[in-house]
């Protein structure tokens, strides 16, 4: 009887200890953190990839690499801020082609663009978001770029709320960008040109940057907020066995 009591106070002071372990963890993110993303395929695009961004003031650094996307053909590429700050599903349907997820049906889950992932000498805004001359073109690449934002945007990537998407769908296979369905973005442009085609969040990270300052900033600063981490879990585990067991000590006098 004891025995199964004490056990029980241990799983519920565990179960309080959980939420409160993962605060500091997201206020270092903030900080300047760093952030990962793993894009998954929309539309069934079977493209993949992943995406590392490191916030410093103003100033985002992002590395992205991709594969299985459509060979030869420019796949728009951004960071979305807004809606959920989520990615839809892959089987998640829109009003393109055949039921396509046409880019603006996935606003509702990862919001508009607000920075545009160009290569140089592309402009970074989201008004330069089908700037097709400045994105990769190919079926798998690496990008890397650091780009100047807003204070603004660069709170909210640094907080968890970017969604990097990757743009271009060869719905039909036909090995270009065509069909009789328009882009929603811009009808001058087959929808296949604009459809997403992988999407991720980006998120606290849990793996280092490829490149550039991986063994010092990363590593230190995740070696310093895993133990604070850990120490505000025991912490509060330690509060809530003593919290419950002063209870339990009342109810039985
Ligand atoms: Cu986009």
């Amino acid at each position: 009887m004891r025995t199964s009591r004490i056990a029980t106070l241990a799983a519920t002071a565990a179960l309080v200890g959980l939420p409160l372990a993962a605060g500091p963890a997201i206020a270092n993110a903030q900080d300047g953190g760093e952030l990962t993303a793993e894009l998954s395929q929309l539309n069934d695009s079977g493209a993949s990839g992943t995406a590392w961004a490191m916030v410093d003031g103003n100033q985002v650094e992002i590395s992205l690499e991709t594969e299985g996307l459509l060979d030869g053909a420019p796949h728009a590429q951004h960071i979305h801020i807004g809606g959920q700050n989520m990615c839809p599903a892959n089987d998640q349907e829109g009003n393109g082609f055949e039921g396509a997820l046409q880019t603006s049906d996935g606003a509702d889950e990862y919001g508009a663009i607000a920075v545009s992932l160009t290569k140089e000498p592309g402009m970074t805004g989201a008004e330069h978001g089908l700037d097709v001359d400045n994105f990769p073109a190919e079926a798998s690449y690496t990008y890397s770029r650091t780009i100047e934002v807003s204070e603004e945007v660069a709170q909210q990537i640094a907080a968890g709320d970017g969604v990097v998407v990757v743009h271009g769908v060869d719905h039909d296979g036909s090995g270009k960008y065509d069909g009789d369905t328009k882009s929603d973005l811009d009808p001058a442009l087959p929808s296949e040109a604009t459809d997403p085609a992988a999407c991720g969040e980006l998120n606290a990270a849990q793996m280092s940057m490829p490149h550039g300052g991986v063994e010092t900033g990363g590593t230190s600063t995740a070696g310093i907020e895993y133990p604070t981490a850990l120490a505000f879990g025991t912490l509060a585990l330690g509060l809530g066995g003593l919290g419950l067991f002063a209870a339990r000590r009342r109810a039985t006098k």
